[in-house]
């Protein structure tokens, strides 16, 4: 194991690798730029270096400097965590030509995923289910139009260097199809200065479901089964959870084995994650893999017991896999919720100011990944993730129901957060019921985030009505267990609004 280890990023995630190398006796050494002086993950760490001015391009994006800091430091290997560095293959190259260990995928294998259009070939000539469509870019819209008959309406252009669902664009007739290609073109080469747009058949309504896996340099890879991610914002993920209720044993085994077939084919080493498009009539198809460690993994450690960071470290030192395929089944149900300062009532508008109240929510079950404390400054700087609520509980709706309750007891004062929108969504009937897809949350978006909507908000109205009933009639209307409730609700206001 190596003796101590350079963690190239900040936050939430910083902790979370500075955790899983304390508890392996691994020093561990932060970065951080000067706005980050004083945040817990230069605490937690061993030892911590200042590499630059507030915006990541001058800090955590410096990855020559990085490489440097974690030489005179005296680390053997750097962890890029999720985010800036992560999937940059120039630097995982770079930190093996420094003699260093990069925790994660070679640099070969981050450069054969990274092309979707040579990621899509891959999988192909490697019997990986892909979306039917092209692995040439398209030249021009003449050509568009002509596979998209081909295809048949609706199809979606998509950029080649992308991912992530930028210079994407669905065509649902022909008369669209030379507008939208050049709009594609021009937000492909703004995004990725590369304006090579291919096509697919657009699937209606899938989930997105992802398989991870996880190798070592000894041949041994295996699947950690999947977690489903289908509830999205602008492609932004807002909550994950592990398994998927549209995943069965059989599903699971065949997929996995998939994502393990399309990882082998890039020689991959360490974590990864293998993104399928789950149809609505169980058909999947491989999209695009993830050479990092994931914000979502803590609801797969949940499940299968396995700790990712941990494993990444030892593989990444070169130890065997500990455990094969026939030792994992996910057990129980895990579900995280990503807390971030952003304001659901304003369209998620980022919200800015210093934490002046915190309260975690604890008890069975319930895991925090903050990287937040009282006085964090939450600045316009970095992501607005301030942590995740992941919970674990035996099966999908003790899940639900434990992360409302520790989504209840969560209190974070200075900023605007998700946390009402979590709560409100872990009371919609159609979550609880599993029925969501990729579009699930945009078409729900408006009913979860109006002004009344909550248990307390409907108990709150409730009694008002009721009172107000009473205060007509000259009798009594709302019973005590009513009166009860609604008072321990206005008191949860009347905290809120005063820590406010
Ligand atoms: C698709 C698709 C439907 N049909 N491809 C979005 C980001 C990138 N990873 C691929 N994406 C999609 N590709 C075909 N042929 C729908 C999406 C998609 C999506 C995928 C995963 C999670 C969220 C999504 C939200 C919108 C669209």
């Amino acid at each position: 194991m190596f003796e101590s280890v350079l963690i190239a990023n900040r936050g939430e995630i910083a902790l979370r690798v500075i955790r899983g190398c304390r508890e392996l006796g691994v020093r561990s050494i932060a970065v951080y730029s000067d706005a980050d002086a004083g945040a817990p993950h230069v605490r937690a760490a061993d030892a911590a270096v200042n590499i630059g001015p507030a915006p990541s391009s001058q800090s955590y994006l410096l990855g020559d400097r990085i490489i440097e800091a974690a030489i005179r430091e005296g680390a053997q290997a750097i962890h890029p965590g999720y985010g800036f560095l992560s999937e940059r293959e120039w630097f995982a190259r770079a930190v093996r030509d420094a003699g260093l260990v990069f925790i994660g995928p070679p640099a070969e294998a981050i450069a054969a995923m990274g092309s979707k259009t040579a990621a899509r070939t891959l999988a192909v000539a490697h019997g990986v289910p892909v979306v039917p469509g092209t692995t040439e870019s398209i030249a021009d819209a003449e050509h568009a139009a002509e596979i998209a008959s081909k295809f048949g309406y609706p199809v979606l252009l998509k950029a080649a260097a992308g991912g992530g669902g930028k210079g994407m664009r669905v065509v649902r007739e022909p008369s669209e199809i030379a507008a939208s290609f050049d709009a594609a073109r021009r937000e492909a080469k703004n995004a990725f200065g590369d304006d090579a747009v291919y096509l697919e058949k657009y699937i209606e309504g899938p989930r997105h479901v992802e398989i991870q896996i996880i190798g070592d340099m000894h041949g041994n890879m295996v699947h950690l089964g999947e977690r489903e991610c289908s509830v999205q914002r602008r492609h932004q993920k807002m909550i994950e959870e592990a398994p998927s209720v549209a995943v069965s044993p059989e599903l699971r085994a065949e997929m996995g084995a998939t994502a393990v077939r399309a990882a082998r084919a890039a020689g991959y080493v360490n974590a990864g994650t293998c993104e399928f498009l789950l149809a609505r009539d169980g058909s999947y198809y491989f999209l695009e893999m993830n050479t990092r460690l994931q914000v979502e993994h803590p609801v797969t450690e949940l499940v299968t017991g396995i700790d990712l960071v941990q494993w990444q470290l030892r593989v990444a030192s070169g130890q065997q896999l500990g455990f094969a395929q026939e030792d994992i089944s996910p057990k129980g149900w895990a579900m995280e919720c990503r807390i971030t300062s952003e304001d659901p009532a304003n369209d998620f508008l980022p919200s800015t100011g210093r934490i002046s109240y915190l309260h975690l929510p604890s008890g069975p079950g319930v895991r925090w990944d903050g990287g937040i404390e009282i006085g964090s400054e939450v600045s316009l700087h970095y992501d607005p993730m301030l942590a995740k609520l992941i919970v674990h509980a035996p099966n999908r709706d003790l899940a639900v129901a434990r992360m409302h309750r520790a989504l209840s007891e969560l209190v974070i004062g200075g900023v605007e957060t998700s946390r009402e929108f979590h709560l409100r969504v872990m009371e919609d009937a159609e979550f609880r019921a599993g029925a969501i897809e990729i579009q699930w949350l945009e078409r729900r978006l408006a009913s979860l985030t109006s002004d009344v909507g909550t248990e307390d908000g409907a108990m709150l109205a409730a009694l008002a009505a009721a009172l107000l009933a009473e205060s007509e009639s000259g009798t009594r209307v709302a019973g005590p267990a009513q009166r009860e409730s609604a008072v321990s609700a206005w008191g949860r206001a009347a905290r809120l609004e005063s820590i406010r």
